[in-house]
């Protein structure tokens, strides 16, 4: 099995790393850090060297309660690292749910646009059917600024994997084939610690939905909730969590440390036992 990602070919026969790298000022747990194109580019490329399989570039912060940005703005933090980083031998992702700058970063480069909203917006679809680019379909449940207030599901496996079989089909029907889309539970948005808990126990399910399951836990909120520490401190658990969901059935996980994640998963690929 092959997920098409632009000029890219990434196989899933192993789990892949998608490491992150936030542009913004306010990320939850690298905000700040990466402003100046420098520090971008070198950013991205220790990513490289520790081992990711693609750089997730994200120019809007969707850490509940964040308030929306710009697209002159999102353009702005985005497009110029782009435009260093795509000739390079490792596939680029824009994090946006802007159809104008999946356009753009798709003219620049991008070889995979992952949105968080799902490709909602209105020509979402349209802005990437067109190109090779793969793109990653996320559940979110309303929407940054106010999702974790009160969610709640009558079933979170069957409203999940119901709501993302929905957007799989309407993404096939504007012409991207199954072969270039990622599918993703979206960890932390609109859910409980148990709704999160459980759909680390049941990632397996979506698989049946014959696209590749990506698990972004890293650092996130559960694992505060379960550890007791601030973001900066949650790498033991990310890589626990990012292990527990290769072992479920993800086939890309996103990470922050993309260097302990590579070890962690080498070990487990030694030990044989992943049913991937
Ligand atoms: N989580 C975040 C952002 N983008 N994309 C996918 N596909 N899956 C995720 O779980 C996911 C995502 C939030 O994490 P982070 O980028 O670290 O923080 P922020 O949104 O504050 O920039």
């Amino acid at each position: 099995m092959f997920l098409k990602c632009g000029k890219f070919k990434l196989s899933l026969t192993r789990p892949l790393i998608m490491g992150v790298l936030n542009v913004t000022p306010d990320s939850f747990s690298d905000g700040g850090k990466y402003i100046e194109l420098n520090q971008i580019l070198t950013r991205a490329n220790a990513l490289t060297a520790e081992g990711a399989d693609v750089i997730d570039i994200g120019g809007e912060s969707t850490r509940p309660g964040a308030a929306p940005v710009s697209l002159e703005e999102e353009r702005r933090r985005v497009l110029p690292a782009l435009e260093r980083l795509a000739g390079g031998g490792v596939p680029v992702s824009i994090d946006t749910h802007k159809p104008a700058l999946m356009r753009e970063a798709i003219a620049s480069g991008a070889s995979m646009i992952n949105d968080v909203s799902g490709f909602r917006d209105a020509g979402a679809f349209e802005a990437v059917a067109d190109s090779g680019v793969a793109i990653c379909i996320m559940h979110m449940q309303g929407e940054p600024r106010t999702m974790q207030q009160n969610p709640h599901y009558d079933n979170i496996i069957s409203d999940v994997s119901g709501y993302l079989a929905d957007r799989v089909h309407a993404a096939e029907a504007a012409g991207i084939a199954r072969e270039r889309i990622v599918i993703d539970p979206g960890f932390g948005f609109g859910k409980t610690l148990e709704h999160n808990l459980t759909l680390l126990r049941e990632l397996r399910t979506f698989r049946a939905l014959g696209c590749a399951v990506l698990a972004g836990l890293s650092h996130k909120t559960m694992l505060g909730k379960i550890t007791g520490r601030d973001p900066a401190e949650r790498v033991y658990a990310s890589v626990s969590a990012a292990m527990i969901a290769v072992q479920n059935g993800a086939q890309m996980v996103r990470v922050h440390d993309v260097a302990a994640t590579r070890d962690a998963l080498a070990v487990l690929a030694a030990v044989g036992r992943i049913e991937n």
